[in-house]
């Protein structure tokens, strides 16, 4: 499948059928049952909108001292592997020998955004990321190396896979909002983004 290509982003839409999916789903669901989702402190104190936890060697935290990626969930244990159908998607669209040590789930509900941002926290700017959308539609906006000028949005529904590599790895973006009710495939709604990192 050839990706739609926008601002360096290579876009699969619908990349996942709905049977791959639903096989995420429950992958995301045993991962939570180990380690259930929490919502993270911004550096300035206020809770973030998005609820997350995480697969893998480490997965991301934030507080008051600020964000970090750590080995082990707030209630003190190590995070689940990383699914296999999970790391089944990364193989295929990236081809590399390496694999990711980090597996970020974020869920939105109605009211959850993401605001501008860049992932500056791995060691090695050259590996890609890749982003699996499951359950509602996202508005996703993507913008510069640096923070201002114009931006693009589009919609990531569920299935769509997005490799950020080359100049996108670098780049603003956030989600603006989600369609509430858009998809069906979550039992509680919402939606739910994997982000697969190499961190070392
Ligand atoms: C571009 N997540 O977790 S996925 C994040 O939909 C994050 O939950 C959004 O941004 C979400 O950090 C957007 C697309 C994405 C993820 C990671 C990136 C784009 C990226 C890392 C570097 C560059
Ligand atoms: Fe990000």
């Amino acid at each position: 499948m050839a990706p739609v290509m926008v601002r360096d982003f290579a876009i699969y839409d619908g990349y996942l059928d709905l049977t791959a999916q639903r096989e995420l789903v429950e992958a995301v669901q045993d991962v939570a049952r180990q380690a259930p989702f929490f919502r993270p402190q911004t550096p300035y104190g206020k809770p973030m909108s998005v609820r997350i936890t995480a697969a893998g060697k480490y997965g991301w935290f934030s507080d008051r001292s600020g964000y970090r990626y750590v080995p082990t969930h707030p209630d003190g244990q190590p995070w689940p592997s990383i699914p296999a159908p999970v790391l089944r998607i990364w193989d295929a669209l990236t081809g590399l020998e390496r694999r990711p040590e980090c597996c970020l789930i974020n869920h939105y509900d109605a009211q959850a955004k993401l605001g501008m941002h860049r992932d500056a926290d791995e060691a090695d700017f050259a590996w890609p990321v890749v982003s699996v959308s499951l359950g509602d539609d996202a508005l996703f906006r993507m913008g510069n190396p640096t923070r201002g000028g114009k931006t693009q949005s589009v919609w990531l529904r569920s299935g769509d896979v997005v490799v950020m590599g080359g100049a996108a790895r670098l780049t603003y973006h956030g989600v603006d909002r989600i369609r509430p009710g858009s998809s069906p495939l979550l039992p509680g709604g919402g939606r739910i983004n994997l982000t697969l990192r190499v961190v070392d």
